[in-house]
């Protein structure tokens, strides 16, 4: 397929330009990392596709003019198959968000919408058919502005939950875990106001969230989140909700 010269594709074959660049956005514009990026056989068709993106350039944080970008791995490389442009993505998560037994493809997106004309970040679900992404849900917002997000299953479950990181007043955070209801995402808990997360990342079935007084994991217990700090310098294990 056609290269529109992309500087960068991430998170495979990402070279060290590329990681200095992400680390030098703005955290608060563009999440942290790809670093949980996977690939999967997202049809079932015994071929991992390998999801990823570009970008262009930097503005104002933001990555701008990139491409969501499918391969599949031929002769030991990866060879872009799809790929789905104008969307200026920042974060790809793949998980199957409405239980149905096939991953979907959620990509953040800094885009304007038709009903809300400004830039902002977006959730896009997409399938894969074997071709091509398939939009599944659009979305033009969660309930408020987010900076980041992360898919991961938080309960027992066949719904991969999308959890959050979103604006709340005066510069504090909220994290709110939503799931898939039929046509798009319900928030089923939320956390905060806190200040200082930055990031959020899922690990081993638990989603943790950067602050600058430590480290938190949040669980969810019978649909109440339990959001625990975990890792402070020599102050062990303290639970804050
Ligand atoms: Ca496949
Ligand atoms: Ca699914």
């Amino acid at each position: 397929m056609a290269n529109r010269g992309s500087r960068s594709t991430f998170p495979f074959g990402v070279g060290l330009k590329a990681v200095l660049l992400v680390a030098t956005l703005a955290p608060a514009a563009v999440a942290a990392s790809c670093s949980n990026y996977r690939a999967f056989d997202l049809d079932g068709d015994g071929t991992a596709e390998y999801v990823s993106f570009t970008y262009n350039r930097v503005a104002g944080g933001h990555p701008m003019g990139g491409d969501i970008v499918v391969s599949h791995k031929i002769n030991g490389r990866l060879k872009p198959v799809w790929r789905q442009r104008g969307l200026n993505p920042w974060k790809i998560e793949i998980g199957d968000v409405d239980g149905d037994g096939r991953k979907e493809v959620v990509a953040g997106v800094w885009k304007k919408s038709r009903y809300d004309p400004v830039f902002a970040n977006r959730p896009f679900v997409y399938s894969w058919n074997g071709k091509r992404l398939i939009p599944r849900w659009l979305g033009s917002r969660l309930s408020r502005r987010f900076t980041d997000f992360v898919l991961c299953q938080l309960d027992r479950g066949n719904k991969t939950e999308l959890i959050a990181l979103e604006e709340a007043p005066r510069g504090a955070k909220y994290v709110t875990v939503y799931r898939w209801r039929a046509f798009g995402f319900d928030g089923v808990g939320r956390v905060g106001p806190i200040t200082g997360v930055r990031s959020l990342q899922s690990k081993n079935g638990q989603v943790l969230a950067e602050t600058g007084q430590g480290l938190y994991s949040l669980k969810l217990v019978k649909e109440k989140l339990k959001f625990t700090l975990i890792s402070e310098a020599g102050n062990g294990r303290a639970s804050v909700r």
